[in-house]
């Protein structure tokens, strides 16, 4: 029997727990790239990001399925009971779920540069709008400058709101982490396992990160840890082909439904899971140690 998809993604956080090095044992990696430079990024306040109205590559071509399976394959993810998780049919659809590869295009939005910390949650729960995370107590996720983790989708709505802002849209989030150029993550084209914080220890940590933590390490729109520390929810419902047929400017997801999106890859897992284009859904009421958020912002 196959897993539902929240169970897969349940499971993928579950694997953060034992920390490997496999990919620097066989594969050393500079410790920095040759950054690949894109005009654009325009910082409006020290906590926000302004993105610019246009055009942008979203989703990913066949050939990018097939080296995201590559990739899988390379971070030697464990097999798990037995059954091989890179030939998984939930992962190999979620992975399908990223095709069409399309040109949409964006109204212009601020983006929190950081995501969501656990001090600035706090804010909102001192307020009575928020609930209390379920992780504030933990020795490291708890930490003030860390990511608020173990949220729903509604507290994250809500701390949104409360904030002034919303959820981004996952297309607003896309274009975040690729920019105008597509890229595969917000630093370019390869797997780095050091420039963010992922599974396998080597970037220095085990669990969360501060939020301003890789903040040396380019992005497309100025902002900081999308791929990699706390996953990140965004507004959409979930759908496997909301692809399909989707508007080409401002695109929102299926109307209704009981799974949100998931963005961006987590400290719990490996950095293929943090590919910019990568897509995965999880149920709107539920909480995940590795989950966390950031808020984006209309301009009037
Ligand atoms: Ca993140």
């Amino acid at each position: 029997m196959s897993l539902s998809r929240g169970a897969l993604l349940l499971l993928l956080l579950a694997c953060g727990s034992t920390q490997r090095d496999t990919q620097s044992e066989t594969n050393p990696l500079p410790d920095r790239p040759n950054f690949e430079i894109e005009p654009g990024p325009e910082l409006v306040a020290s906590d926000r990001v302004r993105i610019t109205d246009g055009e942008f590559v979203r989703g990913s071509r066949p050939a990018e399925f097939e080296r995201a399976r590559d990739l899988c394959r390379e971070m030697d993810r464990a097999a798990l009971d037995g059954e091989e998780l890179c030939e998984h049919p939930g992962f190999l659809m979620m992975l399908a779920s990223e095709i069409p590869h399309r040109t949409i295009s964006l109204s212009a939005y601020e983006l929190d540069r950081r995501e969501v910390s656990n001090a600035r949650y706090e804010e909102c729960v001192q307020a009575g709008i928020c609930l209390p995370s379920d992780a504030a107590l933990h020795p490291i996720l708890g930490r003030p400058n860390h990511p608020v983790v173990s949220v729903t989708w509604p507290q994250a709505d809500a701390f949104c709101r409360w904030a002034g802002g919303r959820l981004p849209s996952e297309a607003e989030w896309e274009r975040a982490a690729r920019g105008i150029l597509g890229r595969t993550f917000p630093w370019g084209e390869a797997a780095h396992p050091r420039l963010g914080n992922f599974r396998g220890g080597i970037d220095g940590y085990e669990y969360s990160a501060p939020v301003d933590s890789f903040s040396d390490v380019p992005s497309p729109s100025g902002a900081w840890n999308l791929a990699g520390n706390a996953a990140e929810w965004v507004a959409d419902y979930w759908s496997e082909d909301s692809y399909e047929g989707s508007p080409r400017h401002n695109p929102r997801g299926p109307r209704t439904g009981g799974e949100r999106i998931v963005r961006g890859g987590s400290f719990g897992q490996f950095v293929d899971l943090a590919r910019s284009a990568s897509r995965r859904p999880f149920p709107e009421g539920n909480r995940s140690p590795d989950l966390g958020f950031r808020c984006a912002y209309d301009i009037e």
